[in-house]
């Protein structure tokens, strides 16, 4: 059974505030980023996390270890319960982002593979498998992995053991839930869901679908 993650990517605070506490009964958490906290302040992450449900600041941090520092420890100010970050930065870029997560009791989640064609580019040739590696090394709590390539994420599955994968891809980018459930713990869902004409009734099927699937 894997866990449904809502892609909150709307542009306004009232259709996010509407959305996520329409589809909240039927998600097991949400992930907010660049085009909302952008068009809506930080302040939005707040509101959110009123429904209950963990809340993943999905801000793909890539920068110099204290800079990540720093924007990690504004995330954690504000109801956030777990961090996306790159793994192509390196150790001591991914390592301030776990610390920081973990002295907050928090998630990190790396990313060592992208779902869009282009991903193919850099992260093929064995930098996905080095950063698996990697998030093993510095003790980050799971990887965000394709659901648009399910062999690529069950290849990386056998490099991360039973730490967390969440799989973005399903729906808008053509990955399948039926694919991929069985070896990640959470598929990511965005559009498919949020601009459903009825959202909750969409998330309400990716759970279904989810459920029946077994890790
Ligand atoms: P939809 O394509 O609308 O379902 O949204 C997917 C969500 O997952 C968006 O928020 C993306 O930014 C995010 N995402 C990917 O689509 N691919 C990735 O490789 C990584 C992410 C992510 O880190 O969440």
């Amino acid at each position: 059974m894997a866990d449904v993650i809502l892609a909150l990517d709307v542009k306004t605070r009232e259709a996010a505030v509407t959305i996520a506490h329409e589809t909240a009964p039927y998600l097991d958490a949400i992930k907010i980023g660049y085009p909302l906290v952008l068009a809506a302040g930080l302040g939005i992450a707040d509101e959110i996390s009123m429904e209950g449900l963990p809340l993943i600041a999905d801000f793909k941090v890539a920068d110099i270890p204290n800079t990540t520092r720093l924007i990690a420890e504004e995330v954690f100010a504000h109801g956030f319960s777990g961090i996306i970050c790159h793994g192509f930065v390196g150790r001591d870029s991914v390592l301030a982002c776990v610390e920081t997560a973990h002295d907050h009791d928090g998630e990190c989640y790396v990313v060592t593979e992208m779902s869009h064609p282009g991903a193919v580019d850099f992260f093929h040739g064995g930098i996905a498998e080095r950063i698996a590696a990697l998030v093993c090394e510095t003790g980050a709590d799971g990887i965000i992995a394709p659901a648009t390539r399910p062999e690529r994420t069950q290849i990386l599955r056998t490099r991360i053991g039973t730490k967390k994968i969440l799989s973005p891809g399903v729906g808008a980018q053509g990955g399948d839930p039926s694919a991929i459930a069985e070896i990640v713990d959470g598929i990511i869902v965005g559009r498919a869901i949020y601009e459903s004409e009825d959202p909750a009734r969409a998330a309400q099927e990716y759970a279904r679908m989810c459920s029946t699937q077994k890790i």
